[in-house]
């Protein structure tokens, strides 16, 4: 496996290149150009400038979260095909730098979603939560704004305010749209610019829907193994793959972990691993934890054995982090609790390979 780790990029994020170089193993950067508006291009000479910064701080780049996919191609409406073009470009562009994988989702409207940024917990620290009853009874355009009032001033991807001023008018775009629907969008999407990921060599790894399950009456799709084989399916190359998100897919107690790590492990679909915890407290409520297997409900030792069983040589990280010894930072992306994560997931994985020599 090829440790990473994830960096907003400079005066976007608190924690510096400097120190994700001095975590244990210094893990590869995991980076994005935020301020690109989604649909456009991403241009030669800021994704140049990335890879340089990332390279002169003693660091790689070769992995992408995310390039967002603009949202007339999950409708499906006919201006996709202008932005599905300039996503082909930015694949090319990427390329030609060395990025070998780009994570990407295909939620509508919203991107991951949560009740609560900052749920206290007992040992005084703070996580991400979500509380099904809570974000049931908020109207989506209030949450919008709870999330932008509660993210320490950063603007959270996926969570763009101009973006999401116009709310209204796309739930109202969204009014006929279904499951079936949507998955013809994204196999149209796939069909489109896979064969440029294969001239390339640039994997794609979608990543799930977080949480996995509808929410405002919006169809998800990446939500299961069933899903997820289905998906696959719709354009069968290895370059069409996975982002394998733990805490996301975790969300759903349906959803076997380890066992999807080794289906589609076993594959050659898994790109992309996301590893964190989540700690139930109802069948639709968790607050993510700490990595460690006994603060969450997750095994995270079955976990990364189903990744040690299955040969993983990808691309993996830690996830969200609780916001933990005072750190001021973009919730879940502290640099402290997802350091400890990188050194717990690295001390299963050399346990369990020494085990198995
Ligand atoms: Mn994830």
């Amino acid at each position: 496996m090829k440790m990473t780790f994830r960096w907003y990029g400079e005066n976007n994020d608190t924690v510096t290149l400097k120190q994700i170089r001095q975590i244990p193993g210094s893990p590869g950067v995991v980076g994005a150009l935020f301020d690109v508006p989604v649909g456009e291009v991403w241009e030669k000479d800021d994704i140049a400038k990335l890879k340089k910064t990332v390279e002169d701080a003693g660091l790689t780049l070769e992995v992408i979260e995310s390039v967002n996919v603009h949202e007339d191609i999950k409708l499906g409406v006919s201006s996709r095909d202008k932005y599905i073009e300039n996503y082909k470009t930015t694949i090319r562009n990427l390329a030609e730098f060395g990025i070998k994988v780009i994570c990407y989702n295909f939620m509508p409207i919203f991107d991951w979603l949560r009740s609560d940024l900052a749920y206290p917990l007992a040992d005084g620290s703070n996580a991400l939560c979500y509380i099904d009853e809570k974000v049931k009874a908020v109207d989506p355009i209030d949450l919008v704004k709870n999330i932008g009032d509660n993210s320490n001033g950063f603007s959270l991807p996926g969570w763009e305010p101009e973006r999401l001023a116009e709310l209204t008018s796309l739930f109202e775009q969204y009014r006929e749209m279904d499951e079936e629907k949507l998955f013809a969008n994204l196999k149209y999407f796939l069909e489109q610019i896979i064969p440029v990921c294969e001239e390339c060599d640039v994997k794609m790894a979608i990543h799930p829907d977080d949480p996995p399950w509808s929410i405002y009456g919006l169809p998800r799709i990446v939500t299961c193994k069933e899903n997820l084989d289905r998906l696959v399916h719709l354009v069968d190359s290895p370059y069409n793959g996975l982002t394998l998100c733990s805490g996301s897919l975790g969300a759903n107690k349906n959803n076997n972990i380890p066992e999807m790590v080794r289906y589609f492990g076993k594959m050659g679909r898994i790109h992309f691993a996301h590893v964190r915890n989540i700690k139930f407290f109802g069948d639709r409520d968790f607050h993510e934890s700490a990595h460690l297997s006994s603060d969450g409900s997750l095994d995270l030792y079955e976990i990364m054995k189903a990744y040690h069983d299955i040969g993983f040589d990808g691309y993996i990280r830690p996830d969200h982090g609780r916001i933990i010894w005072d750190e001021v930072a973009r919730p879940g992306y502290g640099l402290y609790d997802r350091a400890l994560g990188i050194a717990y997931l690295q001390g299963l994985w050399e346990a369990i390979d020494k085990e198995n020599r």
